[in-house]
């Protein structure tokens, strides 16, 4: 009669400790302290939506293996979480084929601190005649950063865009952009 009513007690001091410990991690959740809700939530809002999502990329190479490194499709998926890496070595280029001519308005390019220092944004209707957009020459930087480049495209035509990367910012890497976001309204 007496050991019944004890057991129960155990166990309900049993099962607050449980409740208290899941409490503690639901709060580290809450706090981003917890990877998996923290990431989850960051993936969610750091998307980007843009002209060239999906399209066609040709790099002249890409590096994969190291944690990170992705395929050249990760330059226009919409994820500002996802990257391509090219080789370690210059000069590289990247073209993105868009379904059809657009009025390009702004090119958005996210970079990896492996950036690109010098680098020229061409654009083509038909991928034979290319006319030189922008030209890119960075000042250098003690500490390479990931930044983002907001490029003026003042409305050209554009089927294909084509980044020709002539200088990392570090010489020993290559090139690696989170995403090239093609801006046309
Ligand atoms: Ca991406």
């Amino acid at each position: 009669m007496i050991s019944k009513p004890r057991i129960a007690t155990v166990a309900l001091l049993v099962s607050g400790f449980f409740i208290c410990i899941s409490g503690i991690a639901g709060k580290n959740e809450a706090t981003g302290k917890d990877s998996a809700g923290s990431i989850s939530e960051d993936v969610e809002a750091r998307r980007i939506a843009h002209a060239a999502v999906n399209a066609e990329v040709i790099t002249t190479s890409t590096h994969t293996g190291l944690p990170g490194e992705g395929p050249p499709s990760d330059i226009v998926d919409g994820d500002l979480t996802t990257r391509w890496s090219s080789e370690y070595s210059a000069p590289q280029e990247v073209v993105v084929n868009l379904p059809k001519v657009i009025s390009v308005k702004r090119l958005k390019l996210f970079w990896e601190r492996a950036s690109a220092m010098k680098y020229l944004v061409y654009v083509s209707t038909d991928g034979k005649e290319w006319k030189n957009i922008h030209l890119a020459f960075m000042k250098m930087v003690n500490e390479p950063v990931s930044r983002i480049d907001d490029i003026d495209m003042k409305d050209v035509p554009a089927k294909m865009i084509k980044l020709s990367l002539l200088q990392c910012i570090n010489p020993e890497w290559g090139f690696s952009l989170y995403e090239m976001a093609v801006i046309s309204e």
